[in-house]
């Protein structure tokens, strides 16, 4: 499908240097030591409901990794999928009496018009679920060729991955059984399911049922695809058979990547498939997190349509590290329209301190596992030299704004 329109980023002097990122599946902070294109996978939304600050703060985290890279000269490769059919679709088309294509059309729309106006450099590909189903169910077809795979014999049609087939299963999330079968069935999964052969078993295929949207799926018969070879072939299939990162929200960290990355390894022969595990934490209002099916969402869209300047969204969530739970309040955004204010003056500035330092200082952050919090210090120290008039270079305002424009996504 098509994916949303981005804007210019302005090259910057010099280059920065190699990123390093946290790495769920290591536990720890490791150089990207890779070299030529860069190859990511984000997990999208699924399109029942419009876009909240949860969304938006997830994919600022990517879209930082991808400017990083960018100016440290590597070429990027991004990929991101919309769950376009999957349950909890179904379930709101359903409550609201609507058709789910609609229903994930229009919300679609809003999201990468949500993410045009947040400045997020759009993927290279943008691709839907629907649209992917070939391919995802020769997938499942080879799984089950493999004996990695098997289909439930109660005549559902219902196709399920073996996790024994993955020897590895638990490496990426870092997951007791005990914890995983405690959150399986929090995320989609469903261990009670009789005739599975283990409970963490996840679906592959379900076959059709009279009331629910199915397609074609070839040697499988008809049905639809699960949720997490959805993402796997996906990514397989446009970025190959390793990535250097599979980001997502936290909350993906298990099932959804350890199934994934049990699928790509079962269908490639190799592991990982991807360097880096890459979560960013939860969003939440009021202790809570941000969810659809809590109800406690701040939309995007509707801090557009009152008129807050997304750039002060941007700098809200940025001023949290990308990996922190953290909270939304009036008072963060209050703080960033005012900070976005400091900058924009002093972007405006006829001089400012030490220009080169400044973007030396911001490179030097965001190179260290995305640490937005202290590029914005670095920024703030230099806007309030530059306003109490001290300082004595011409050029520095101006590279200031480039600066933060290339690599905080901050159009000042
Ligand atoms: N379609 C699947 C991924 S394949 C999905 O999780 N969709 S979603 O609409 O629920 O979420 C879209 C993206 O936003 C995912 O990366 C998810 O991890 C992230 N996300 C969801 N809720 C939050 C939140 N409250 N805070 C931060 N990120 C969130
Ligand atoms: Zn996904």
């Amino acid at each position: 499908m098509d994916s949303w329109v981005g804007h210019e980023v302005p090259r910057l002097p010099g280059r920065g240097g190699p990123l390093a990122l946290f790495d769920t599946a290591r536990q720890g902070v490791h150089p990207d030591t890779g070299e030529g294109d860069a190859t990511l996978y984000v997990c999208g939304i699924t399109p029942y409901d419009a876009t909240h600050l949860g969304h938006a703060a997830t994919m600022i985290a990517f879209d930082l990794v991808q400017r990083v890279w960018r100016d440290a000269g590597r070429s990027v490769r991004y990929v991101q999928n919309v769950t376009d059919i999957d349950d909890p679709l179904l379930e709101r088309a359903q409550r609201d009496g609507e058709d789910w294509k609609v229903l994930a059309m229009r919300e679609t729309a809003l999201f990468r018009e949500d993410m045009e106006a947040l400045r997020i450099i759009p993927p290279e590909h943008y691709v839907g679920a629907v649209e992917s189903i070939p391919d995802i169910a020769a997938r499942v077809v080879e799984l089950l060729g493999d004996g990695a795979a098997y289909r439930l014999d109660d005549g559902t049609g219902d196709v399920y991955f073996d996790v024994t087939a993955a020897p590895r299963f638990g490496y990426e999330s870092n997951l007791s059984r005990a914890e995983m079968l405690e959150i399986f069935p929090e995320r989609g999964g469903d261990p009670e399911r009789a005739g599975k052969r283990d409970p963490l078993d996840p679906l592959l295929w379900r076959g059709a049922r009279p009331d629910e949207p199915s397609w074609p799926g070839g040697d499988l018969g008809p049905g639809r695809p699960g949720w997490h070879i959805e993402c796997t072939v996906i990514a397989l299939n446009l970025l190959g058979e390793r990535i250097d990162v599979q980001g997502g929200g936290n909350d993906l960290i298990f099932p959804h990547h350890e199934c994934s990355a049990a699928h790509a390894e079962r269908l490639t022969g190799r592991a990982p498939f991807a360097g880096f595990y890459v979560h960013a934490g939860m969003i939440g209002l009021d202790g809570e997190k941000m969810s659809k099916s809590k109800g406690n969402l701040v939309f995007v869209s509707r801090l557009r349509a009152d008129r807050v300047d997304p750039m002060a969204v941007r700098l809200a969530l940025l001023t949290g590290h990308y990996r922190t739970d953290r909270t939304w309040t009036d008072d963060l955004l209050a703080a960033a329209g005012h900070r976005l204010d400091r900058w924009r003056r002093a972007a405006a500035a006829p001089a400012g301190p030490d220009g080169p330092a400044l973007l030396a200082a911001v490179r030097a952050r965001l190179a260290d596992d995305l640490d937005s919090p202290g590029a914005l210090r670095v920024a703030d120290e230099f806007a309030e030299a530059t306003l109490s008039g001290v300082a004595d270079d011409p050029a520095a305002p101006a590279l200031f704004a480039a600066t933060v424009d290339a690599l905080l996504g901050v159009r000042l």
